[in-house]
């Protein structure tokens, strides 16, 4: 995975520290939905990859502990309100 990692976002930018968190995200209804969730993790710091499945109901984020959490991750996803977290 961290070789993975190396190839999407160069030797430099890889942290050594990477943590993955899955989340179950309710209120998806197409594959734009995901769209717009993982656009809202452009440029937030900390956060490395935003994987988001429409068909899977799934969101699925690599991120560096040291500069974010879990928490903030999920409040990013339901900001809006349109979309649910289920923790
Ligand atoms: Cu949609």
């Amino acid at each position: 995975m961290f070789d993975k990692l190396k190839k999407i976002f160069g030797a430099e930018e890889m942290p050594t520290n990477a943590a993955t968190v899955a989340f179950e995200i309710e209120g998806m209804t197409c594959n734009h939905c995901a769209m717009n969730i993982r656009n809202r993790f452009d440029g937030v710091e900390g956060v490395f990859r935003a994987e988001v499945s429409f068909p899977e109901g799934k969101g699925t984020f690599v991120y560096d502990p040291d500069k974010v959490t879990p928490e903030q991750i999920a409040a990013i996803i339901e900001d809006g309100g349109s979309y649910k977290v289920r923790r």
